[in-house]
């Protein structure tokens, strides 16, 4: 496949509500949007990064950059080293990226917002489903709902009721120092049979362990990220001093992150996203890794748009993803998606689409409307 040009838009998107995490308080989604070209096919990926650096060391700006001064470059570099010479990109297969991007250390979003364009620009001129290509196999996904924090315990029940009615299959909860125990027992004494999981978004350490282990009686089916966003360590001891199983998010970048974790005993469970391990190669490592060693793993979100959401629903059709995801349909986010028709939910599943590339069509008008920064590298001049 010959990639002959590669534009990185910048859009400014409106959340249909806000929302709050132990680090801030969100009402716009600001983000990269990469499209790779070949003949008349073109490739979408997103970049999931955050406006800026909260939740890891990458944001909106920083990732433009690094697509742009070093991630494209890199890319043409490894097609020349190929025998390929000027500027096109020549590869045969999108597992090739990774490789090719591998000189470059982490940035992993911007990384993985550049491979899923190639994804999806293989996919369709292979006239293969994103799932397909991924080596996805069910034909739905459990869909699962991630809650911001709330002022009030009385808004909060109010939302998770809202979210039982609507059918999703499982709650997610943020919680933050203040807001954690006494809020989770207010929810689990209204809903008693939910499932229910909390994610600390590595806002407590293990002087907080007495804590965890109070969360033991409320019966979630996990803990997300309670420790350092970059820790490994002091999760195993947490984990060995409780039941509840603990699910890494933030500390997982790699495969190889992941089967050390695995090794040392730090979590059960592992939230997969695919900006935060580099893209789609690197996260079906991990969802193998998942299989092997008998740990669930799910796939998490970024408040993504239609074209970072379609992405997931796909990876989330591999087998070792086990548990439902944070894969909420487009109008739990969006006024109005940018793909057209939007990612919907029935009785808490998601169909995944059989079409060709993403499967939903990405609209140019409403693309265009948001856009506010556009760069496009011819790569044939
Ligand atoms: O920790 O999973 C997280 C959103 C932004 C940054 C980090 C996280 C989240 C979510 C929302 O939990 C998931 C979603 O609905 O897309
Ligand atoms: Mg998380």
């Amino acid at each position: 496949m010959r990639i002959e040009s590669i534009t990185v838009r910048r859009l400014r998107m409106k959340m249909q509500s806000a929302f709050t995490t132990s680090f801030g308080t969100q009402t716009h989604r600001d983000l990269l949007l990469v499209e790779a070209r070949s003949g008349e096919h073109i490739g979408y990926g997103e970049c999931v990064a955050m406006s800026a650096p909260f939740y890891s060391e990458e944001a909106t700006s920083t990732c433009a950059v690094a697509i742009e001064e070093y991630l494209i470059p890199a890319l043409q570099n490894w097609s020349r080293q190929g025998g390929n010479p000027g500027g096109v990109v020549l590869i045969d297969h999108p597992e090739q990226i990774s490789q090719a991007l591998a000189p470059i250390k982490r940035n992993n979003m911007a990384k993985s917002a550049l491979e899923g364009a190639v994804w999806d620009l293989w996919a369709r001129q292979q006239g293969l489903s994103l799932a397909e290509a991924f080596g996805g196999t069910r034909r739905q996904i459990e869909v699962g709902l991630s809650i911001g924090i709330k002022q009030t315990d009385a808004e909060l029940i109010e939302t998770v009721g809202a979210a039982v009615d609507a059918g999703y299959k499982r709650i997610k909860i943020k919680i933050a120092p203040g807001r954690d125990l006494q809020m989770l027992r207010a929810v689990r004494t209204e809903f008693p049979e939910t499932p229910i999981m909390a994610d600390a978004n590595s806002a407590y350490t293990l002087a907080d362990t007495e804590l965890f282990q109070a969360m033991d009686e409320l019966d979630l089916m996990m803990i997300e990220q309670p420790l350092a966003h970059d820790d490994i360590v002091d999760h195993r001891q947490l984990q060995a001093a409780i039941r509840t199983p603990v699910c890494l998010d933030e500390s997982i970048h790699s495969a190889e992150d992941a089967r050390k974790a695995i090794e040392l005993g730090s979590g059960k469970i592992i939230n997969i996203k695919i900006g935060r391990v580099g893209g789609i190669t690197e996260s079906q490592r991990i969802e193998a890794l998942c299989r092997e060693n008998g740990l669930h793993a799910w796939c998490g979100g970024m408040l993504e748009t239609g074209i970072g959401r379609a992405h997931n629903v796909a990876i989330a059709s591999l087998s070792g993803f086990t548990l439902p995801g944070d894969t909420a349909p487009s109008a739990r986010y969006w006024a109005q998606d940018i793909i057209e028709p939007e990612v919907v939910m029935e009785a808490g599943l998601i169909t995944v689409p059989a079409a060709p590339g993403l499967g939903y069509g990405v609209v140019p008008d409403r693309l265009d409307a948001h856009t506010t920064h556009l760069v496009s590298y011819d790569l044939t001049s």
